[in-house]
């Protein structure tokens, strides 16, 4: 597929103002929106602003959603490390179904083709899809706040949620290039160039998911909570310490490592098989595309470090993130 065709598909994906039913115009009718930066307009449901692609498929998964006692779900603010989270879990889980060998399905698939995303691929194209043929345990991944999450899954005692999160700064930086990497030249009210636009709207919490501040607490208090539901875990530590949130990770999803898979070096081969710098060089996230999106598996990888923020906020920018919106919101929480 050439990178023309590539972006039609994905301008089809996005823009879906044409396909909404009678029904959900209705409902956003009843919402209030903005003018979105990225996409046509943002619509606020239940304290949080979506493009209305993104709205319909979160609908349509409250509403015919069935949790299996078994299932997973890895949850992330966008830009926090999703596609990171995605392939170590898909890896952990399937050790032994498939060992890290050259036809590894990491080696040929993209990680989110692995494990789907729920609003965006999984009920984006169908109201109410068929998941019987989905193995078990069946992961799911998402970026829906925990208050909309339905009730089924919140009040499950048998669900596990992971919850990757990331220093906001990183996610700004990410996901200004994000917009910009989906940006074309004819359409250029699909994303901003400013990165102080896409500060502001993160700052003010109107963009996709947002606010952000509010996403990432009622996961962090929920997990304090029930912290055998919810796995609450940092990007940052995960780059500073990998084996041992490995360790951790696997251990919460029911799959701990034996001695003699610790002996044989298999936490380094999974870190490996999933670094940034192995999928990013691969074939299939080079030059692939998400059959069910028509993205560039590409724009999923730019750096995978933790501080670019230091190249592309000012000072006056860094201070404002902190005092007002991070110790503003989160002071008293606990939460560093
Ligand atoms: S999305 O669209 O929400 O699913 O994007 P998401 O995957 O959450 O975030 C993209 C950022 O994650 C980086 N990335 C990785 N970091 C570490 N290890 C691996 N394997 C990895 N894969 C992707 C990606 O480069 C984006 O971060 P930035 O800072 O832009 O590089």
């Amino acid at each position: 597929m050439t990178s023309d065709e590539s972006f039609s598909r994905m301008q089809k994906y996005l823009n879906v103002e044409d396909t909404l039913s009678q029904e959900f115009k209705t409902f956003l009718s009843t919402l209030p929106k903005i003018k979105g930066s990225f996409g046509p307009y943002g619509y606020l449901y239940e304290g949080f602003w979506y493009f209305p692609m993104i709205l319909r498929g979160i609908v349509a998964f409250r509403r015919h959603f069935h949790p299996q006692s078994s299932d997973i779900f890895l949850i992330t603010y966008p830009k926090s490390g999703t596609t990171w989270l995605k392939s170590l879990v898909f890896t952990i889980i399937n050790r032994h179904r498939f060992p890290i060998e050259a036809n590894h399905p990491l080696n040929t698939t993209n990680a989110h083709q692995l494990i789907p995303f729920l609003e965006t691929h999984i009920y984006h194209k169908e109201e109410n899809p068929n998941l019987d043929h989905l193995p078990f345990p069946r992961v799911f991944s998402t970026h829906i706040p925990w208050t909309t999450l339905p009730e089924s899954i919140r009040n499950s005692s048998t669900c596990k949620i992971v919850y990757l999160c990331r220093n906001p700064k990183d996610i700004i930086v990410s996901l200004w290039h994000f917009q910009n990497k989906l940006m074309h030249d004819e359409t250029k009210e699909m994303a901003t160039n400013s990165i102080l636009e896409t500060f502001e709207n993160f700052c003010q919490g109107v963009n996709d998911y947002g606010p952000f501040w509010r996403h990432m607490l009622d996961y962090w208090k929920q997990s304090k909570e029930n912290p055998d539901k919810i796995y609450f875990l940092k990007y940052e530590d995960m780059k500073e310490q990998p084996s041992m949130h490995l360790r951790r990770l696997a251990k919460f999803l029911d799959c701990p490592f034996s001695s003699d898979e610790e002996e044989s070096g298999l936490l380094e081969d999974i870190m490996k098989l999933c670094s940034f710098e192995n999928l990013s060089n691969l074939e299939i996230n080079k030059n692939g595309v998400l059959s069910y999106s028509g993205m560039q598996s590409s724009v999923f990888f730019r750096q995978g470090k933790t501080g670019d923020w230091k190249n592309h906020l000012s000072d006056e920018m860094v201070q404002k993130l902190i005092n007002v919106i991070c110790e503003d919101k989160l002071s008293g929480l606990g939460f560093n």
